[in-house]
């Protein structure tokens, strides 16, 4: 099990990130001016989308997204940001993000990392003042330092993560991120611009009785998915939905549960991104003690194949990914015609 950091609540996000890198001796610094650079990204799209009401940015920019999905104002706005942030902070040779077609060169070849990311999760949540999210993940780039990023460096599975983690724009913003060392949750205090250690070293319950799904799906479901929520509402679990993955998933990795985005016949691959939604939970969710899968593979073991790949995601307390595993490979006897 990895040593896990202890800092004080209190610790601010430098500070915490400071003090680590002088636990790595071999560490240059980069990482943690990296996870710096990602922060002061999550402060200026913080305050945009706590203003949005007000200067006209909700609501839809008209464009689709290479997923097809209506851009948001906001989606572009924070795009724009994170992309810019991490281009200006040179540590990075590459970006994917869901609001980009291509791999991003950002035109530093010394940069050591590549980041993929997901913006603004669950933007359509925006004008209705739900939660919303940004998810990202660091990786080490495998091309030579100094050379233009190729698409071999993004393409990299899960398991070879350098850091991972999330901004969660809610009642309170927080960031949550993983080096491996554990999983620690920074809250920002907007009257002082800076994040601190709220949430050190965070576990997630074995167990829980609370389950995140849409099941409006339902009936594109694989009959062992629908076997596995009626378990649920026979054990009188709790269903608790927001439509935003970053909610959903922090509330469950503080309470338990697990959060399911199955396959279904509208799409057979699930609807959430490997690359830049799903790598970086399920290293978050690990650290903490929990498992996701796509119902067969570990998440962190799947060779991406495409930048945009879609996965099933399986996410949450280990015992519950464990029994709805059960279902989804429980052969289906067929009784027997005699
Ligand atoms: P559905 C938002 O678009 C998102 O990617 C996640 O944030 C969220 O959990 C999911 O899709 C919601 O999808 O099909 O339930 O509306």
């Amino acid at each position: 099990m990895n040593e896990q950091l202890a800092a004080p609540v209190g610790t601010a996000l430098d500070r915490f990130i400071h003090q680590k890198q002088e636990q790595f001796p071999f560490a240059t610094g980069e990482l943690s001016q990296l996870l710096r650079d990602i922060a002061l990204a999550g402060k200026i799209v913080n305050r945009e989308i706590n203003r949005a009401g007000l200067i006209n940015i909700t609501g839809s920019h008209g464009i689709q997204n290479v997923q097809g999905e209506e851009q948001q104002k906001l989606d572009v706005i924070a795009n724009v940001r994170f992309i810019r942030a991490l281009r200006n902070g040179g540590e990075v040779c590459g970006i994917i993000s869901e609001e980009e077609d291509e791999l991003i060169d950002t035109g530093k070849p010394e940069g050591k990392y590549v980041v993929a990311i997901d913006p603004l999760d669950g933007s359509s949540n925006i004008d209705v003042n739900v939660s919303i999210g940004t998810i990202f993940s660091i990786y080490r780039r495998l091309s030579e330092q100094g050379t233009p990023v190729q698409e071999r460096d993004v393409l990299q599975v899960g398991n070879k993560q350098v850091a991972a983690g999330y901004l969660l724009y809610g009642s309170s913003t927080m960031l949550v991120y993983t080096t491996g060392y554990g999983v620690h949750g920074f809250t920002y205090e907007p009257s002082l611009g800076e994040f601190f250690l709220s949430h050190p070293n965070m576990t997630i319950p074995t167990s829980s009785n609370i389950y995140s799904c849409n099941e409006g799906n339902s009936r594109e479901f694989p009959a062992e998915v629908n076997a596995y929520l009626d378990y649920c509402k026979d054990k009188k679990y709790s269903a608790r939905y927001i439509g935003s993955l970053v909610a959903d998933f922090h509330r469950n990795l503080l309470k338990g549960g697990i959060y399911l985005y199955p396959s279904t016949k509208k799409a057979p691959q699930g609807k959430l991104r490997l690359m830049y939604e799903c790598n970086a939970l399920a290293y978050i969710v690990e650290q903490a003690g929990g498992k996701a899968t796509d119902g067969s593979r570990r998440i962190l073991d799947i060779e991406p194949t495409e930048l945009h790949e879609r996965c099933p995601l399986y996410i949450g307390s280990e015992e519950m990914v464990d029994k709805v595993e059960e279902f989804l490979h429980k052969e289906q006897l067929e009784p027997s015609l005699v």
